[in-house]
């Protein structure tokens, strides 16, 4: 096995001109390959590679985190649960992620179709672009791929060999489990908030109802092994044109809970939500922030319905086993069931929506919808109503009726 060695600009064409599988698809010779290095993530090194005859993204996991530097050590076998999760993806929610053309655990590379003119959806929601896609293409992604890569669809024995392959992504988890449910939660020494927030993060400091909420979602995320989940479904997780969605960065994934993914994706929209005011520039984006509320409907909608179908048609597997119902002539019973469950993946994506919230403003880990906007002032107030909000449907969501009820209520905080 090659001891690993982080790619660089220079080194990149010289390392990968001997794949067949990149050198036939960039094309040309390598000495004439432009690298770029691209990534802006937390975690990873990214580079686009275009020859004669096309292009290549190449990711590299580097062995610390990449946000913090080399004094937080990070194992790079993230590049494989990434692998084995990107080709289930694709299995089980065909064209909604970008195809895998090479991979070398050693090094912990993936080299992968490069996505044009796509761009991080996140960025496009910061820019107020409307996608018409989005609410479809990521509804169907998420039934497609949690009901699945669980229990309801999937034969026992290569479920629980799932389960145990991806049982090892424990230091990504263990990020989550401290940054998301954690750390947001106290003053933990990599936090850091808008300084105009402090007497709000003081009243969450002594806030007991939230803090058991909080670790509700934790006990949870650490105990639900329900499905192969993506693990960090958030909107710069996801690529997109007016015409195409694709979803990026699995390297989180391991076997949680179904709700996580639905509650972490509804979350980001809600932060792109209240931050639309700080990037309105003197307008209001008044149609911008309608459709950001009509996306988290009909993407909730489309992950019901497509979720539903599936348990009529794909329930294969031992869970709600179909010779209690159907096979007894009770589709009452089976309906019955189906209720209940996405009755709790509901509960379950509100609490950890307000999570997912809470520590994009008060942890680590900040999002561009907040931190783009310079006017301190401002992006407080864009953050306190995000704040309220996901206290609010963490601390209640065994109470919470309706989408519309909340988007209600997520109009008049955002108005303040
Ligand atoms: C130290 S990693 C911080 C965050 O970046 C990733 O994208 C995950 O969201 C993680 O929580
Ligand atoms: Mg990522």
């Amino acid at each position: 096995e090659d001891a690993f060695q982080a790619l660089t600009v220079e080194t990149l064409a010289a390392r990968l001109s001997t794949v067949p599988a990149v050198a036939e698809r960039v094309g040309g010779v390598a000495e004439r390959w432009k690298v770029r290095e691209v990534g802006d993530g937390n975690l990873n090194l990214v580079f686009i590679v275009e020859g004669e005859a096309g292009s290549v993204v190449v990711k590299q996991a580097l062995p610390y985190v990449r946000l913090v530097g080399e004094s937080w050590p990070l194992p790079l076998k993230r590049a494989f649960f990434e692998y084995h999760a990107l080709t289930r993806q694709e299995r089980r929610a065909p064209g909604l992620v970008p195809t895998v053309y090479y991979f070398d655990e050693s090094q912990a590379l993936t080299v992968m179709e490069y996505l044009s003119p796509h761009i991080i959806l996140r960025r496009a929601l910061i820019q107020g672009q409307e996608l018409p896609r989005i609410a479809e293409d990521l509804g169907l992604f998420m039934a497609r791929t949690l009901f699945r890569g669980s229990d309801l669809h999937m034969e026992t024995r290569e479920r629980k060999a799932d389960l145990a392959l991806f049982s090892d992504n424990t230091e990504l988890c263990d990020i989550t489990e401290n940054l998301v449910f954690t750390d947001p939660y106290f003053d933990a020494p990599m936090n850091r908030h808008t300084p105009e927030l402090d007497a709000l993060v003081a009243e969450f400091r002594v806030d007991r109802d939230l803090k058991v909420e909080a670790q509700k979602m934790k006990h949870l995320f650490a105990a639900k092994a329900e499905t192969l989940v993506h693990g960090d479904l958030h909107t710069g997780s996801v690529m997109v044109t007016a015409e195409d969605t694709r979803v990026i960065d699995p390297e989180f994934a391991f076997y949680g809970p179904i709700a996580f993914d639905v509650g972490m994706l509804t979350a980001n929209y809600w932060m792109a939500f209240f931050s639309q005011k700080g990037h309105a520039a003197g307008g209001s984006r008044a149609s911008m922030r309608t459709y950001l509320l009509k996306v988290i409907e009909e993407t909730w909608a489309v992950f019901r319905a497509e979720f539903s179908r599936l348990w009529r048609t794909e329930r294969a597997g031992m869970l709600y086993h179909r010779s209690l119902y159907e096979d007894q002539g009770d589709e009452l019973g089976a309906e019955q069931a189906l209720g209940h469950v996405l009755h709790e993946i509901w509960t379950d994506m509100l609490g950890f929506a307000g999570v997912e919230i809470h520590r994009r403003i008060l942890g680590l880990a900040h999002n561009a919808d907040f931190e783009d906007i310079e006017d301190t002032g401002l992006r407080a107030t864009c953050e306190a109503a995000a704040l309220r909000f996901g206290r609010h449907i963490a601390v209640n969501r065994h109470h919470i009726a309706s989408l519309t009820e909340i988007n209600h209520l997520a109009q008049l905080l955002d108005e303040g």
